[in-house]
């Protein structure tokens, strides 16, 4: 049975290209069990060949497409274009576990997976092979799947339990990927190797803080380890097998346990796999860290971390934002960060609900005075499922359906509450940015920078757009 997974492109602004996680866990559970398996990744393929094209030149008895709620409107594209070719097509991935129902009165969609789907897409595939399409009883019994009886019927089976122990899912496929198209491992790209051969891995999943804006479809609030041993075996294939130049830790919350994040830096370091550098994508919680991990994670080959910092304002982070930590914590864990020589970057929100200029202001200042290397600034974005969500939906702010227009990384404030006006979030959301970058010694960094010339046009393009609000910031 050939089967192709597929993710679709988003035409919201976004700067980087990462190989997709889910889909490679996907296809490593079908490798596993015997299947032949190809990934079509619209992020970096589609320049080269449509998915129409390549489901013209080769046959798949099944197409997979992955879709977070900004790119179902793409998904529901992609699976008209494979249902043409003659494909049973499954959906998968964070809006289709929010939202199955509303997927499953498409005719173009077949079946559609809720949660993790490693187990279910193996189970579907015996199903379609033990049956002679896909509306027979065979798939009844799946955990986690949506589908349609004889009658049409939408049935959507129970829901599949999280597995305890992740080290029992098969390594995630990395090698089925393009890695020369991808781009170097950072929101703003810049100084890190833009031709890295950058892979991305993730050693948790989840996360049990109850942020207002996440969205945790998925995994919920619960947060499940690998072993190190487990990551360590990943690592060394992705450095000593796949050469990887850069590697990217991806995880919601790497840090949550300090001790199990220590035994790992302690093993890439015991297990000579440190020369590679790699980076905290996102995930580094700022409460949960103290100046050993900071300096292991250095000697372990680190080189830039990521905090959510988000706030300036104590009150909005505990009463709006509710993310468990203070503006001290956040002081204290960027201090300790450069003392070891690490690169720092911190994540920004403006427009939480209940902000007010002020709070925004303080967030301002606050990226001024942590000096981070990089500051990436974001207008909050509700997804479908989060408190955020909930209590804009009462306000009568935002309503299902519209879900492409819910990108972040927009310059576009999507809501605002109370007295603050969308104008004044974007206004805010600009100036943070003119701010933090248009400082003397950042722009002379910036410029000394051999990256700043290799994609001059880039970085113009962006500038304009960040810094002065004017230019399209639509796909680059
Ligand atoms: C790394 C990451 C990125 C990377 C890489 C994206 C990518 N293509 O994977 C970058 C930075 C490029 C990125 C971009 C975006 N991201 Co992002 N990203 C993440 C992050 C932090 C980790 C994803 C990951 O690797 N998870 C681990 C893997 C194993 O899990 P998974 O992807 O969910 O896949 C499992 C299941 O979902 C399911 N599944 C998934 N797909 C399919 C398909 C089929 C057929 C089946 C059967 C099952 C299935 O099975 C998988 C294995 O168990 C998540 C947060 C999170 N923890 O999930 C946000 C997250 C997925 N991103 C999000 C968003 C919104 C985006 C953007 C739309 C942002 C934007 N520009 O507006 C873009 C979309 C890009 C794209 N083409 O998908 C949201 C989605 C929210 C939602 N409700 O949909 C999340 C949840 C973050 C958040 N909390 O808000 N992202
Ligand atoms: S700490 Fe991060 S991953 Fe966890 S809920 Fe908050 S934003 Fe989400």
């Amino acid at each position: 049975m050939q089967i192709l997974l597929a993710s679709p492109e988003s035409e919201i602004w976004n700067s980087r290209k990462h190989i997709h996680m889910g889909l490679a866990y996907l296809a490593g559970a079908l490798l596993a069990k015997g299947y032949h398996v190809e990934i079509w990744d619209a992020a970096v393929e589609e320049k080269f060949e449509s998915l129409d094209e390549r489901l013209a030149r080769m046959h798949y008895d099944v197409v997979g497409i992955s879709a977070p709620t900004p790119l179902i409107t793409n998904a529901w594209q992609a699976a008209k274009t494979a249902k043409k070719h003659g494909a049973i097509t499954i959906l998968g991935g964070p809006h289709l576990t929010l939202e199955p129902h509303e997927s499953m009165q498409k005719d173009e969609v077949d079946l559609v997976v809720r949660g993790e789907g490693e187990e279910t897409i193996v189970e579907i595939m015996a199903a379609i092979q033990k049956g002679t399409g896909i509306i027979q009883e065979n798939f009844g019994h799946i955990l986690g799947l949506s589908w349609r009886d004889e009658k049409g019927n939408i049935i959507h089976n129970p829901d599949r339990l999280l597995r305890d122990n992740l080290d029992d899912i098969p390594l995630p496929a990395h090698h089925l990927f393009k890695i020369e198209h991808y781009t170097n491992l950072n929101p703003l790209t810049d100084g890190l190797d833009i031709h890295a051969r950058a892979y991305t891995i993730v050693t948790s999943r989840g996360c049990p803080y109850q942020c207002t804006y996440c969205s945790k479809p998925i995994t919920g609030n619960t947060w499940r380890a690998r072993s190190v041993k487990n990551v360590i075996a990943e690592w060394r294939w992705l450095v000593e097998d796949l050469h990887a130049t850069e590697i990217g830790v991806t995880d919601d919350i790497w840090n949550l346990k300090i001790k199990r994040a220590k035994e790992l830096c302690q093993a890439l370091i015991k297990e000579k796999l440190n020369h590679v550098p790699w980076v905290t994508i996102h995930g580094m919680k700022v409460n949960s860290t103290d100046p050993e991990l900071f300096h292991l994670m250095k000697q372990a080959g680190c080189k830039r971390v990521g905090f959510g910092i988000e706030n300036g304002d104590d009150e909005v982070l505990k009463k709006i934002i509710k993310k468990g930590q203070t503006v001290d914590m956040a002081r204290n864990a960027v201090k300790w960060a450069k003392e070891a020589g690490l690169q720092t970057m911190g994540f920004f929100i403006y427009g939480m609900p209940g902000e007010t200029e002020e709070t925004m202001e303080k967030t301002t200042r606050l990226a001024l005075e942590l000096d981070t290397d990089l500051a990436h600034f974001l207008i909050a974005t509700p997804f479908p499922g989060t408190e955020m969500w909930e209590q804009l939906v009462l306000l009568g702010k935002v309503q299902p359906g519209n879900w492409h227009e819910l990108g972040i990384q927009e310059d576009k404030a999507l809501f605002a509450v109370g007295e603050l006006d969308k104008a004044t979030i974007e206004r805010k959301w600009h100036e943070a940015h003119r701010r933090f970058y248009l400082r003397p010694k950042r722009i002379w960094k910036i410029i000394s920078r051999k990256d700043t010339w290799l994609r001059f046009p880039y970085y113009v393009k962006t500038a304009t757009n960040m810094l002065l609000g004017i230019g399209d910031r639509s796909k680059n």
